[in-house]
């Protein structure tokens, strides 16, 4: 039985990929390392840390910054996409969300969020929707990032609901892996299918429909 609805952030509920990719390029603009919008695919769904060795092995640099180093780096980082998370607005949020947030509610199903953002409560705020979550897992407590199943198995247990009650949403390979690894139904958004397969694949959040996702899920169990 359908229970709750788990959803990543960036690239399901807002498209923040683009801010995030802005103050990469940024930072890697002043240190003088490669880096384009194809390296940022990879980094969707991957923590802030590690997104940052990703960028310095594609450019042979994994070993020229020491830990510290590496972490002032993404501190500043992280600086950067601050300022743009400003301009953030509930215009951002991506079409069909709010509509299957406000069913989601009246059918009194729990709803999650598993971003691996540390932002994701300000991102949330500024897009105002805040209100439609029961709880959002905190980024910051998470020791093993997606495709890790513990972001996804934190939400079902602070909503207090079994993960075979749950759909995950989520955009990125690593996500879903998180989602099937956590023995949860897994939508995927648009992603770039490298590894398992989401249990119902969609290209647009547009077609984030509760009714569909009611009788896609029934008809597994
Ligand atoms: P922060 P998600 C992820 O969000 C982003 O996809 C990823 O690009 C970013 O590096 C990560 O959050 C960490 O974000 O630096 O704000 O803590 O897809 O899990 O919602
Ligand atoms: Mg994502």
């Amino acid at each position: 039985m359908l229970k709750a609805l788990v959803f990543d952030l960036d690239g399901v509920l807002t498209d923040t990929a683009e801010l995030h990719y802005l103050a990469w390029k940024r930072l890697s603009d002043e240190l003088g390392l490669d880096f384009d919008r194809e390296q940022n695919e990879a980094l969707k769904g991957v923590g802030r840390l590690d997104s940052f060795e990703i960028i310095l092995k594609n450019n042979g640099k994994t070993h020229a910054y020491t830990q510290p180093q590496k972490e002032e780096c993404a501190a500043r980082k992280n600086e950067y996409y601050k300022e743009l998370i400003k301009t953030l607005t509930k215009d951002d949020v991506l079409p069909g969300i709010p509509e299957l947030l406000a069913e989601a509610r009246e059918k009194e199903l729990k709803t999650a969020v598993a971003s691996v953002s540390r932002n994701a409560p300000e991102v949330l705020e500024r897009l105002e929707l805040t209100k439609y979550f029961d709880t959002v897992a905190d980024a910051s407590k998470v020791k093993n990032s997606k495709p890790d199943p513990e972001i996804f198995l934190t939400c079902a247990e602070q909503l207090g609901v079994a993960p075979e009650n749950c759909i995950g949403i989520e955009d990125s390979q690593a996500g879903i892996e998180g989602i099937l690894s956590a023995g949860m139904y897994a939508v995927g958004i648009n992603v770039t299918v490298t590894g398992r397969t989401p249990d119902l694949c969609l290209c647009s959040t547009e077609e984030l429909k509760l009714d569909m996702l009611l009788e896609n899920f029934m008809r597994r169990e």
